[in-house]
C-alpha cells in the first residue's frame, strides 16, 4: 500500500507561547490565581480548549464511520512500532486497520508498518518546528487520506516523548502507553500524567529481563500506584511472548 507522507502548516503549539516557557501542562494544572505565570497558563487553556473541541469533532466522526481509534504513545524507542508490526500482523485478517504515524523527520515506521498492508499515513512534524506531539487538528486533516468507510481500526502510533502527547486528546476511544524495561521502573512515578491518562500499559522486551536488573514487580506497582485499575500485559514485540492477552483484550475492547 502507498504510504502518504503528509505535512501542514502549524496551526497551533506549545512553541507560541515558549517565549515565556516551554509549558503546556494545563490539564490539572489550577494555578491560574498565581500572578506569576498566570498569562501562560491562560494561553495554554486556551490551546487544549481548541484541542479538544476539534477531538470532540473527531469524536463524532469517527462514531459515525464507525471506527474504533486506538492512541498508541511511550518514549523513543520503547517498542511501539515493533509492537504495532506484529499487531497488525494479528488482527489484520479480521480487523480492516489503517495507521497514522508520527515522528519529527523521516518515514521509517510508515515503511516497517507498511510491510503489514495496511494504509499508512506519515505525519513529519518537522514542517511546522518539529511538533513533540501528534494533535486533534493533524488526525483530522490526516484521515483525509483514507476512507473511513472501509476501517474498522485506525491505530495512532504517537511520537516518541512520555510527557507532551499525553496531553492532546484526539478524538481516540482507547489510549495505550508502551514501557520497555530497559527505561526503568520509576518511570510512572515521574511520568505519572501518561499512565494516569492511558487505559493500558505495555511493559514491553521483557525478553530482555535475564540480562537485566529488572524489577518487574515494582514497575507493576509503581503502574498501579498511579492508575491502580490499570490492565498490564507484559510482552516481547521480539518473541511475541504476552500476545496473545493483549491482542485478545484490544480485539475486546474493538468489538465492544
Ligand atoms: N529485544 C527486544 N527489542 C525490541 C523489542 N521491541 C522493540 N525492540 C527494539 O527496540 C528498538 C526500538 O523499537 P521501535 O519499534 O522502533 O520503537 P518505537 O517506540 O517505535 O520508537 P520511536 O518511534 O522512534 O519512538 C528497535 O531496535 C527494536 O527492534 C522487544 O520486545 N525486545
Ligand atoms: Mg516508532
Amino acid at each position: 500500500m502507498p504510504i502518504d507522507m503528509y505535512k501542514t502548516q502549524r496551526y497551533y503549539h506549545h512553541k507560541d507561547f515558549r517565549k515565556h516557557s516551554h509549558f503546556h501542562a494545563g490539564k490539572g494544572v489550577a494555578t491560574e490565581g498565581k500572578k506569576r505565570g498566570a498569562r501562560e497558563i491562560k494561553i495554554v487553556r486556551k490551546v487544549l480548549d481548541v484541542n479538544d473541541a476539534i477531538a470532540q469533532q473527531n469524536r463524532d466522526m469517527f462514531a459515525e464511520k464507525d471506527v474504533f481509534v486506538v492512541n498508541v504513545m511511550s518514549s523513543p524507542g520503547s517498542g511501539k512500532t515493533a509492537i504495532l508490526e506484529k499487531t497488525l500482523s494479528h488482527i489484520m485478517q479480521d480487523v480492516r486497520s489503517a495507521v497514522i504515524v508520527g515522528d519529527i523527520c523521516t518515514s521509517n515506521d510508515a515503511d516497517r508498518l507498511a510491510v503489514s498492508g495496511a494504509p499508512v499515513v506519515q505525519v513529519n512534524t518537522d514542517a511546522f518546528g518539529g511538533d513533540c506531539h501528534l494533535a486533534a487538528h493533524v488526525i483530522k486533516t490526516a484521515v483525509d487520506n483514507f476512507n473511513l468507510d472501509e476501517i474498522d481500526l485506525l491505530i495512532i502510533e504517537n511520537l516518541g516523548n512520555l510527557v507532551c502527547p499525553a496531553e492532546f486528546d484526539m478524538g481516540e476511544n482507547l489510549r495505550v502507553v508502551v514501557l520497555s524495561v530497559t527505561e526503568g521502573e520509576d518511570k510512572p512515578l515521574k511520568y505519572p500524567l501518561m499512565f494516569r491518562v492511558c487505559h493500558a500499559a505495555l511493559l514491553n522486551k521483557i525478553d530482555l529481563l535475564p540480562h537485566l536488573d529488572y524489577d518487574r514487580n515494582a514497575a507493576v506497582q509503581n503502574i498501579h500506584k498511579v492508575n491502580p485499575q490499570m490492565p498490564i500485559f507484559e510482552i516481547s514485540a521480539k518473541t511475541e511472548e504476552g500476545f496473545d492477552s493483549w491482542i485478545e483484550w484490544l480485539m475486546q475492547k474493538i468489538h465492544g
